[in-house]
């Protein structure tokens, strides 16, 4: 971790003036008008048990906040409910059995509709059968499965009996399957015979045959679902989902369960040391997945059509395609595959098929269509569309505006929205109907959440400082611990600034002299050259506003003159890249140009010292680019472990290419 405060050196980046005010008529029909912050400063807890009630609970809470025991926290004391009741059988009870809950799109081409009222036959019958594999209330299941229905009936199912569920994603290695596994000691785990993957199929039962292949596995049973027919090994572990559940009844009896029952663990991706088991609960969790939901993308059950492009094994996937969206009966869309299969225009494609409302994605794709090239979405109506949606990192200006002017058509609001898995849902976003957006800034906490930026000694920065972002105050879906290490979860969390009680995320954040947030990437992303603080966000953002890049990654590498030098690994965009190609001098001139923009852009000093054009950034699986392993590149270490990555031959790309000069 840096030692001092990040200082006022992102004059680039808050130098962004442009600002687009909710579009005309969007105020006068959104869900929250600007009156909710006032309420919820006024009283939080009442603010949050105003949403609590958003929720059917069995029991009434006696308490919303019980936070003697600091830094756990419990939610909503005394209530109980039913997490499954809330996302699916309320809606049939209220009527709308036949609104359809999921549009699901294979990546081929195959298509399921399934309704309120189906989903909850599917929930149940899934309920039946894990209950026939002798798990009890409070047992874990681990789900490692691709995008398929049956992944969201899992989860509801586990949801509907107690069961705390540990999704793994289905890129993970059997290795990481294996140590999750091992660390929840979960019973069953539920998998598929094969994954499509661009356009194949490739295998996915047998990283589970290996992950349960030890004798001291605490696996008693394997479901696998057939997605793909390719040919499967079986042990006597194994049943497939099509036996074990399709006979069963599609009648179950609910239980209720208090607020602070365990509903998932879910792991993070953490570059090193053991994985942490992030646990969240029902009550609290439920209430901010759906209030945020419903608040930040302005929801209309009733006519809008959802899409969020994450996948389920990640923090979006769950508080975003399952819990929130589900709890607030909208429709949804759920795809399979790769956004170019089995062409580029793929999602724009099914926007206009399912005439998709809502539109929720990270930046690295974003600015992966904008690579594509714009005349791809150009070919498209889109003019479904209403709210964008963007999360995972912070999003550049550059990859703002086009994602505005390309997909949005200038029509639609962006909600650039902060949040970990550790916060469970969003915190800190605009609100479509509300906040005068500027591009790359999260803008401000939501109503009901407290955000602060303090310096290195716990003091509050004010408007034009910047440092650490901190949550001063408990929220719903707070983390209630590392799954077996309590002490970590103190330790990481609660010890940096235990003085003052805040939460601390990890994150660097400036505010502007107008007093919004602006998230500059995790705190060990900011480089220290010469004695001066740069984001590696502002230097990436910087190149990206150059015609020829497409995307960049800046990492500091040690420097004996300066502390850190500057290292960037720059995509070029296709005219660029072909110029490179066939002809070796414009490589070293567009080098040095890029060099000189950054230097105009930001000042001298945030001139990198080397760029690198590559092919391929090194990206984990949920699109967050590794700069640990770029920066064992640009400080020529051996690579360490680059098993989380999503496609692991980049590296060696990216290290031949550097060895030969390029
Ligand atoms: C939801 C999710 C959390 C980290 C977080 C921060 C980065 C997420 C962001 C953002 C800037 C945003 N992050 N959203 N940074 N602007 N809108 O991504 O959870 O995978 O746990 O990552 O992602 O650095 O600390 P998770």
């Amino acid at each position: 971790m840096t030692t001092s405060e990040p200082a006022a050196t992102l004059d680039n980046l808050l130098a962004e003036d442009r600002t687009f005010p909710p579009p005309d008529g969007f105020a006068a029909t959104a869900n929250v008008t600007a009156e909710a912050y006032r309420r919820a400063t006024e009283d939080p807890e009442a603010y949050w048990a105003e949403q609590a009630r958003r929720l059917s609970w069995a029991t009434e809470w006696t308490d919303v906040l019980d936070w003697t025991d600091a830094p756990h926290a419990r939610w909503f004391v005394g209530g109980e409910l039913n997490v499954a009741y809330n996302c699916v059988d309320r809606h049939v009870e209220s009527g709308n059995g036949e609104r359809v809950a999921i549009h699901w799109e294979g990546e081929p081409g195959d298509t399921r509709t399934i309704t309120y009222a189906q989903l909850q036959d599917e929930v149940c019958r899934t309920a039946n059968a894990l209950t026939s594999l002798g798990l009890q209330a409070g047992d874990r299941v681990a789900i490692y499965l691709p995008m398929v229905p049956e992944a969201v009936f899992a989860m509801l199912a586990c949801a509907r009996l107690g069961l705390p569920h540990s999704v793994v994603f289905g890129g993970f290695s059997a290795e990481a399957l294996r140590t999750r596994i091992a660390d929840a000691q979960a019973q069953v785990v539920i998998t598929a015979d094969g994954q499509y993957r661009r356009g194949s199929a490739a295998p996915l039962k047998s990283a589970v045959d290996e992950a349960v292949a030890d004798r001291d596995s605490p696996v008693r049973s394997v479901v696998v679902v057939r997605r793909t027919g390719i040919d499967v090994s079986w042990t006597d572990k194994d049943v497939w989902w099509h036996d074990l559940v399709d006979g069963q009844s599609t009648e179950h009896t609910l239980q209720a369960f208090p607020s602070e029952h365990p509903l998932f663990i879910l792991y993070t991706s953490g570059t090193t040391g053991k994985p942490k088991g992030i646990l969240h609960t029902s009550g609290g969790y439920l209430t901010q997945a759906a209030y945020t939901h419903w608040a930040v993308f302005d929801l209309k059950p009733e006519t809008d059509v959802y899409w969020c492009t994450a996948d389920i094994g990640w923090v979006t996937g769950h508080s975003y395609i399952v819990y929130g969206p589900l709890a607030n009966g909208a429709t949804e869309v759920i795809y399979e595959g790769t956004p170019n299969t089995p062409h580029e225009g793929r999602h724009w494609d099914i926007v206009d098929k399912y005439g998709v409302s809502i539109y929720y994605t990270a930046p690295t794709l974003i600015r992966t269509f904008m690579k594509w090239g714009s005349e791809i979405p150009g070919r498209y109506r889109l003019d479904s569309l209403r709210v964008l949606g963007s999360v995972g990192e912070p999003i550049n200006p550059e990859a703002w505006m086009w994602y505005r002017q390309t997909i949005g058509r200038d029509r639609c609001p962006i909600v650039d929205t902060w949040w970990q898995t550790e916060t469970g849902a969003i915190m800190i976003s605009p609100l479509p109907g509300v906040t005068a957006t500027k591009p790359g800034s999260a803008m401000t906490p939501l109503p009901g959440i407290s955000a602060a930026v303090v310096n290195d000694d716990g003091v509050r920065v004010g408007p034009g400082g910047g440092g650490y972002l901190v949550l001063d105050r408990p929220w719903p879906g707070m983390l209630r611990t590392i799954w077996g290490d309590d002490q970590r979860f103190v330790d990481t969390y609660w010890s940096r600034f235990a003085a003052q009680g805040y939460y601390f995320a990890g994150d660097g954040a400036k505010y502007d002299t107008d007093g919004a947030l602006w998230l500059l990437g995790r705190v060990d992303d900011v480089m220290n050259v010469s004695g001066h603080r740069i984001s590696t966000t502002e230097v990436e953002s910087a190149l990206v506003a150059h015609p020829s890049v497409a995307e960049a990654a800046v990492v500091g590498a040690s420097d004996e003159m300066t502390g850190q030098g500057i290292v960037a690994f720059v995509i070029l965009r296709g005219d660029a890249a072909a110029k490179v190609q066939t002809d070796g001098q414009s490589g070293a001139d567009l080098v040095s140009e890029l060099r000189k923009h950054v230097g105009t852009q930001i000042g001298p000093i945030a001139r990198p010292r080397q760029i690198m054009i590559v092919q391929e950034l090194p990206k984990t699986r949920s699109g967050k680019i590794m700069r640990r392993l770029l920066r064992d590149v640009a400080e020529h270490r051996d690579l360490g472990d680059v098993t989380t990555l999503q496609d692991s031959s980049v590296m060696e790309l990216i290290t031949t290419g550097l060895a030969s000069g390029k």
